[in-house]
């Protein structure tokens, strides 16, 4: 069977204020041809499908669209689950009627095991879920297995360990889970989250083991944005279709096709072409102007001198400036030593003349006469 292991879509997601519907559409568009040339039967849709619980009327027509012409139009079925962006209840919404026209989504856990099989494959749908979650709905069953479910390992030994002892191994068995897995001797604060990817916990252990789905024949799962392998060829992020954050600009996005079968296995990675490139340029205002970059990238700028109104300056040239900063080398002044305990020794035109300095502006004898004035009309006021 070939199937198209496709994640973290996060349909609606806005980067900066900056709308990526358009570059969605995009790739979606990238996507129907892929499928169409080769010969893509299955979609796997690896959770956080929309970016947030309550999804915009633009992201939800969006959605309809693509899934529309991924059933009736190039006649795929397509298996999701949702992530820790979505809203599990939303999602599953009409679920039974859709299961009939091809399109099998499980958002929440009514069942511990939730299994859609077709013709010799069994595919294993794990929606993210929380520890706290899966101990209120199964504690029953938890004590009867006398296990501990408090991490996200925990939780997913656990639903994995009743998904395996079911598993039919003359079937192909394919797991699905949104989750952040790591392999056997990997620490989780060594792997690379994109800025995009929302933590899971703060503060506590996210990792699971990927030793609990080496059981299955294939595991697509979704939630870190990058396309990789975690150890084992056949447990793998596909990664986000698109950017969603400046820490992903050198990474290359890719579809990820699956030739899999008893006695096959084939991974094919069809890189996606951005819409917009990100670019990051850091110089003098005219520097930036004049540099020779997409006037419809995302860019990330950073100057080195201060320019009155510069949002607006650049936007003449370019449509989407999502970060603007301001690095300017420190002056003599800004080294100075204005302590607050000392600070009422300095006169106070010193301390503005220092205070300009600091972000690159020089007053001359004449602002600093101004602020002079000004200055002894306030304590004139205050007397
Ligand atoms: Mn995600």
């Amino acid at each position: 069977m070939k199937i198209l292991h496709l994640g973290d879509l996060h349909i609606g997601k806005k980067v900066n204020g900056y709308s990526m519907i358009e570059n969605q559409r995009d790739v979606f568009e990238q996507i129907y041809r892929v499928i169409e040339e080769k010969k893509v039967e299955t979609v796997l849709i690896a959770g956080d499908i929309y970016d947030r619980s309550v999804p915009s009327e633009e992201a939800t027509e969006t959605l309809d669209e693509f899934l529309s012409h991924l059933i009736n139009t190039l006649q795929v079925r397509v298996i999701a689950i949702s992530g820790n962006h979505d809203s599990p209840a939303r999602l599953e919404f009409s679920r039974g009627i859709l299961a009939k026209q091809g399109l099998h989504i499980v958002g929440e856990y009514n069942k511990l095991v939730n299994k859609v099989s077709v013709d010799n494959f069994d595919f294993y749908l794990m929606p993210f879920v929380t520890p706290a979650t899966i101990r209120k709905k199964f504690g029953e069953v938890i004590e009867e297995r006398e296990l501990t479910v408090s991490t996200y390992d925990d939780t997913m030994k656990f639903i994995t360990g009743e998904a395996v002892a079911q598993l039919d191994r003359d079937r192909v068995n394919i797991a699905l889970y949104h989750g952040f897995v790591i392999g056997s001797g990997e620490k989780e604060e060594d792997i690379e989250r994109e800025e995009s990817v929302k933590p899971l916990a703060v503060g506590g252990k996210e990792s699971v083991a990927e030793k609990y789905f080496l059981d299955f024949d294939y595991t697509a799962l979704g939630h870190l944005h990058g396309n990789r392998r975690v150890k084992s060829e056949r447990v793998r992020y596909s990664g986000s279709p698109i950017k969603y954050s400046f820490s992903e600009r050198n990474q290359k996005k890719s579809l990820t096709v699956i030739d899999i079968d008893r006695d096959r296995f084939e991974v094919e990675n069809i890189e996606i072409v951005d819409k917009y490139p990100m670019v990051e340029i850091k110089g003098t205002f005219d520097e930036v102007m004049e540099a020779d970059i997409d006037s419809d990238a995302y860019l990330k700028v950073t100057l080195t001198e201060t320019v009155l109104d510069a949002m607006n300056k650049l936007r003449t040239k370019y449509s989407q400036v999502m970060e603007l900063g301001i690095e300017i080398a420190t002056s003599d002044a800004v080294r100075k030593d204005h302590r607050s305990a000392n600070i009422d020794k300095v006169p106070t035109d010193e301390l503005f003349k220092d205070l300009a300095a600091s972000v690159g502006v020089e007053l001359d004898e004449e602002e600093v006469e101004k602020v002079r004035e000004i200055v002894n009309e306030i304590i004139k006021g205050e007397g």
